[in-house]
């Protein structure tokens, strides 16, 4: 009869299962073709992406590497001048030595000594102890002190910044001295040092011995030639601008004596007298 009866063919309901084969004479859902010209689409727009992804990494670096060339150049000069502020302002800190000149410290202290001889008149207990610091002393000190009161002389210094005594020569009869020596300088510190003899090597000896003392005090005040210098018999300490100080001391002997200025190169200088005794 009809190829229905045939029996190569199945009923229409199984012709219902879903096949994507379909049946011997059915065409597929999707084209074979079709497929593979979608995958060779994918597969080449991933290749030309990924080119373009190793096209844009390796072109970056390449400019990077262009500018930070021009950086540099634009940076040193930026920073080349900044150094040379710092360089300068170190030579600038070069007066922060003058400060340490700046020894105006020690001249207050002067003014301490001034305040204590004056509660201490009685002259014979200075010349026992020469106080305040040590090597510093505040009243005469030396072998030749002596107590009670002599022959009345004054000697001076000059009233500027010369280094002199107001007298070069003295001349007393034979016994105690009393001494006034007054700092008549206005700008300068003096002191009076009477020394056994005229030898100018002598003299040089107790200048040096004194200058000896200041440094190793580091105070003006202390220059002065230590108790015990051998040829000095009577010092006094450092008289400031205007203080004076009486003291009475008493020669060896008849003779020739010389007092000097023991401060800093004031001996150097000339402040030196004689002291003549008459027998
Ligand atoms: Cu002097």
């Amino acid at each position: 009869m009809s190829w229905r009866s045939s029996g190569n063919f199945r009923p229409s309901g199984q012709s219902s299962r879903p096949s994507f084969g379909g049946g011997r004479n059915e065409p597929p859902l999707i084209d074979p073709n079709f497929l593979k010209i979608g995958i060779a689409v994918i597969v080449c727009v991933a290749v030309v992406g990924l080119f373009a992804l190793i096209a844009s990494v390796s072109g970056s670096p390449t400019q990077t590497a262009d500018r930070p060339t021009a950086a540099p150049a634009t940076v040193e000069p930026t920073v080349a001048p900044a150094p040379l502020e710092p360089t300068a302002e170190p030579e600038v800190v070069e007066p922060t030595a003058e400060p340490e000149v700046v020894e105006p410290t020690a001249e207050p202290e002067v003014v301490e000594p001034t305040a204590e001889p004056e509660p201490e008149p009685t002259p014979t207990e200075a010349a026992a102890a020469p106080a305040g610091r040590p090597g510093i002393p505040s009243e005469p000190f030396g072998p030749a002190l002596a107590t009670g009161t002599g022959t009345p002389i004054q000697i001076g210094t000059d009233p500027g910044a010369q280094l002199l005594f107001d007298v070069d020569r003295v001349t007393v009869p034979n016994g105690p001295v009393t001494l006034t020596f007054t700092n008549d300088s206005d700008t300068v510190q003096h002191n009076w040092v009477l020394i056994e003899g005229d030898d100018p090597a002598m003299l040089a000896r107790i200048n040096q011995t004194a200058q000896d003392q200041q440094r190793q005090l580091r105070n003006t005040l202390g220059s002065v030639p230590p108790s015990g210098t051998d040829g000095v018999l009577v010092a006094t300490q450092i008289l400031n601008m205007g203080e004076s100080v009486t003291f009475t001391f008493d020669p060896p002997g008849p003779g020739t004596y010389t007092f000097i200025c023991t401060f800093p190169e004031h001996f150097e200088g000339g402040m030196v007298g004689t002291l003549v005794v008459e027998s």
